[in-house]
């Protein structure tokens, strides 16, 4: 029997790498795209025909028709939001109910959920994360604490099982002296999104998915937030509360370890972050401000200003490692046009002391030790090939390609689907 192929595509650091515009320009390759962790703290952009839509919940293959688009296990899915997010793509044409297939197994995010989100925020004073406040942490808490409301509950005996975790929440909070909320319009709107969503097909995605691959169809897992963010190998405690990497797509759709082929990691020509937590490369002067103006780095669904800095090549070998990239693809490298030298760190200081891999901590008294390259200094919006790139960009890419013992397949030249420069 013919049997299709599984590739990942995740990002490679903080998140916000562009995954949003890299799987739209994938797609088309594949028969089904699929999301496997996180949840709407997501923000993928898509641009095209001038029009920008943000995805939260939704895989990026919707906008492409035929496909079969799957919102997996691993993934936590706040109904209201959801709803939202499906009737403004509704409004553009697409037929979601028909493509869009959502797995039983995935969690459900409760108004209780944000709640405690902002409540153990607040708790934690300065030592803060920084959280979407969409209530994935206190989601995925109640998931492994063996607690959790799931899509599959929706159908029978629904509001009673409703009833009883809320009311295990609000235990929580009044334990935590955290009263100050009102739930009543955001449980309207989330009951309504709960009515919704029973008109999707909800279903068992691994069998579909382990089907559809024993048809030899393909099938592109999209990750979101970045290796960074991972529970287990990111910047702990900053960090979201899911496996954003490979072996995640893995348990996040119930697909065998063996069956995945290419992993692509998306990765930024400089770094960004979101939200708290130890960021070694972040620049504070003049050129980080720079960086954040020319890469327009504004969080897609809170809007928060985006922590720049250079490239962290220390932390990408770590990330490729992790997840066996097979193949990277660098964004937003047209954001560097205009510089006259670029940096980029290849290792890190410690106590005096040299550090090529990257460390159990971040956070205190890492210096990064910078090698200095010449920028290029030319527009490169409108190339349509990689014969083009001027000599110094050449000599950078091929730097990070040797830094990073990995080849560079795509390189993004600006916003567009059609600034995407596959090389040979
Ligand atoms: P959470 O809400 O519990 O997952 O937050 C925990 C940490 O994970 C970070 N995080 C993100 N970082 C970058 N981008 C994210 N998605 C949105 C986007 C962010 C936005 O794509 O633009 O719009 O602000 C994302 N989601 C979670 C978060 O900052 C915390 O550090
Ligand atoms: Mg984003």
């Amino acid at each position: 029997m013919k049997t299709g192929k599984v590739d990942v595509l995740l990002g490679l650091q903080w998140g916000d790498e562009g995954k949003g515009k890299v799987v739209d320009v994938l797609t088309p390759q594949y028969d089904v795209v699929a999301r496997f962790q996180g949840g709407p703290n997501a923000g993928h952009t898509l641009e095209f025909n001038g029009q920008k839509y943000v995805l939260r919940s939704i895989p990026s293959g919707i906008f492409q028709g035929g496909k079969t688009n799957i919102i997996g296990n691993g993934v936590v899915l706040a109904p209201d939001l959801f709803m939202a997010e499906a009737k403004e793509l509704e409004k553009s044409g697409h037929n979601l109910k028909k493509c869009l297939h959502i797995s039983k197994r995935a969690h459900l995010i409760m108004p209780t959920h944000r709640v405690l989100d902002a409540a153990y925020e607040a708790l934690k004073g300065d030592k803060k994360v920084g959280t979407t406040g969409k209530g994935i942490g206190p989601t995925y808490t109640d998931k492994v604490s063996r607690s959790g409301l799931r899509v599959g509950d929706i159908f029978e005996g629904f509001e009673e099982k409703y009833a009883q975790h809320k009311e295990r929440h609000l235990s929580i909070l009044r334990s935590m002296n955290y009263t100050n909320f009102d739930i009543t319009e955001a449980e309207k709107n989330w009951m309504e999104g709960i009515a919704y969503m029973r008109e999707f097909n909800i279903v068992d995605s691994e069998f579909e998915l382990n089907t559809l691959l024993s048809q030899g169809k393909s099938i592109l897992c999209e990750g979101a937030q970045g290796t960074m963010l991972d529970v287990d190998f990111g910047s702990y405690p900053y960090v979201t509360s899911s496996n954003t990497i490979t072996a995640g797509a893995c348990a996040g759709l119930g697909i065998g370890p063996n069956k995945i082929g290419d992993v692509y990691g998306i990765m930024k020509a400089y770094c960004t972050r979101v939200g708290a937590g130890p960021f070694p490369t972040e620049l504070f002067d003049e050129t980080g401000k720079k960086l954040r103006d020319l890469g327009h780095e504004y969080g897609a669904v809170t809007g928060r200003e985006r922590r720049c800095g250079w490239i962290d090549l220390v932390a990408l070998r770590y990330s490729i490692m992790i997840n066996g990239v097979t193949q990277l693809i660098m964004m937003k490298s047209d954001v560097l046009d205009t510089f006259e030298t670029i940096k980029a760190c290849v290792a890190y200081e410690y106590n005096g002391q040299r550090l090529d891999h990257f460390p159990f901590d971040i956070e205190h008294g890492i210096t990064p030790v910078y090698e200095e390259l010449k920028g290029w200094q030319t527009d490169m919006t409108q190339f349509t090939n990689e014969e083009q790139f001027p000599e110094a960009f050449k000599e950078y890419v091929d730097f990070l390609e040797k830094q990073l013992q990995t080849p560079i397949r795509i390189i993004s030249i600006g916003p567009d689907r059609s600034q995407t420069i596959v090389r040979n």
